[in-house]
């Protein structure tokens, strides 16, 4: 199988996140994993129209029909971030879903043997349910960043406390994820009850806090779901700055009213955050 994919724009552009995403200190060793749902016309002229496949990998669910004969970029499990760039060929893969759901084509990738993200669970989770509300949404990332992660360790696991503690940190917060974030538990994770419980989170937000764990992304763009958890990490950067001192000036429910305004957010914004 030649290695045409590597020049195309979608799989440069993933690469480079990747290897950002290990600079930013958000995926320690194996740590991460991200699934770009591609429309066909992007890979057709670098996969000799995606339909070679190198061998069949059994999936752990049957996925949603939604998903059926699709094609994603998946990293690899027990993958390093810090690798993937240099050596894509055997940390990433490219796969079509089975018609039945039930394994995945291997395209390209994979290379010496290995498999998709121990996650795929949750992942194809949740892009089955933001397909079914968004039609322009295309990834899954998951990852360890740093602030989002104590501050899971600080704050109760309830949705509107974590949100409104992350809008009140900066302005801009809110504009880019008006709908909030939603936050789990603590769950073991890697199997189907988590997968389920943050696909469930993602019928009303993007992001998702795994408790003492992590973060899941979606959006419709790499730059799109990797923004949006950079805007969350650097939201908790400044709380954890700010919320064991004295703070005598804050965002107030009345601030975050006008920039809802200001920003015509009325219809999009989780309005019931700001009951007193
Ligand atoms: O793939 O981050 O949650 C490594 C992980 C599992
Ligand atoms: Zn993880």
């Amino acid at each position: 199988m030649s290695d045409q994919i590597l020049t195309s724009p979608k799989m440069e552009k993933y690469l480079n996140i990747i290897d950002n995403m290990y600079r930013l200190g958000w995926d320690e060793r194996n740590g991460g994993n991200i699934s770009v749902l591609v429309d066909e016309e992007e890979i057709e002229e670098y996969l000799e129209g995606g339909r070679h496949y190198l061998r069949d990998i059994p999936l752990p669910l049957v996925a949603d029909p939604i998903l059926r004969d699709r094609v994603f970029f998946f990293t690899g499990t027990g993958k390093y971030f810090r690798n993937t760039k240099a050596d894509p060929k055997n940390n990433v893969g490219v796969i079509r879903i089975s018609e039945d759901g039930k394994v995945a084509h291997l395209l390209w990738g994979f290379e010496d043997g290995g498999k998709f993200t121990s996650e795929i669970y949750a992942h194809l989770m949740c892009h089955a349910q933001r397909l079914k509300i968004d039609p322009h949404h295309h990834v899954v990332m998951h990852c360890h960043p740093t602030n989002l992660l104590i501050m899971s360790h600080l704050v109760p696991n309830d949705d509107k406390e974590f949100t409104l503690n992350l809008w009140r940190a900066m302005t801009e917060d809110i504009i880019v994820f008006p709908e909030g974030v939603g936050v789990l538990p603590w769950m073991l994770c890697g199997n189907n009850e988590i997968g389920v419980a943050t696909a469930e989170k993602m019928k009303k937000v993007r992001c998702v806090i795994w408790g003492l764990h992590g973060i899941y992304g979606a959006g419709s763009d790499l730059d799109e779901a990797f923004g949006l958890i950079e805007t969350a990490e650097k939201a908790a950067q400044l709380y954890l700055g700010y919320s064991s001192r004295k703070e005598i000036n804050t965002i107030t429910n009345d601030n975050l009213r006008e920039i809802i305004k200001g920003f015509h957010l009325e219809d999009v914004v989780r309005w019931e955050f700001l009951d007193e």
